[in-house]
């Protein structure tokens, strides 16, 4: 499990090499938009709740074979696995973005979960779908201006939702 900062130290020895100007630019970037990073992750964070059941019951509305008699989350156990596995996807997410780098979220969360997800029978394109929605949910909280002085987070929520898509791309 690596951040942004030991995989650049990772990967500049095993070149052997000192960091790079072109590397060290990228972490000062890092640096200097740092706080709306953590921004970001406490605006997920304390709306994962709401993220998690608005993309759920969006899924479902789409998609009600899910939770008719004989689907996927029929059954109110079933029901309660796909709502934690929704949370873990979007908890893994906020640490990759509070990282800036997905490794905690590939080693931990989505290796093998395409595997998984075929051995019990779960639709992995469906699973996409809901990250696709908690995607959309979580970029318009974390970029909603309201409240705040305005900036430019354009990258920063480019990054997010490539932790997103990477994520819908493993399942489904
Ligand atoms: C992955 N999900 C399930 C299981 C596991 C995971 C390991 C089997 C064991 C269990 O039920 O707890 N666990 C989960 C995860 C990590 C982990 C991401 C990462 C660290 O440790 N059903 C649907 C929807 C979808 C869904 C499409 C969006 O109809 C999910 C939610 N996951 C779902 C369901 C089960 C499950 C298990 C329904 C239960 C399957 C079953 O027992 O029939």
């Amino acid at each position: 499990m690596l951040d942004a900062f030991a995989k650049v130290v990772s990967q500049a020895d095993a070149r052997g090499q000192y960091l790079s100007g072109d590397q060290i630019d990228a972490l000062s970037a890092m640096v200097a938009d740092g706080n709306k990073r953590i921004d970001i992750v406490n605006r997920i964070t304390s709306n994962s709740s709401t993220i998690v059941a608005n993309a759920a019951r969006s899924l479902f509305a789409e998609q009600p074979q899910l939770t008719a008699p004989g689907g996927n989350a029929y059954t109110s156990r079933r029901m309660a696995a796909c709502l934690r596995d929704m949370e873990i996807v979007l908890r893994y997410i906020t640490y990759a973005i509070f990282s800036g780098d997905s490794s905690a979220l590939d080693d931990r969360c989505l290796n093998g979960l395409r595997e998984t997800y075929l051995a019990l029978g779960t639709p992995g394109a469906s699973v996409a779908v809901g990250i696709g929605k908690m995607k959309d949910a979580a970029i318009a909280i974390a970029n909603d201006p309201n409240g705040i002085t305005r900036g430019d987070c354009s990258s920063l929520i480019s990054e997010l939702g490539g932790y997103f898509d990477r994520a819908a791309a493993a399942v489904g």
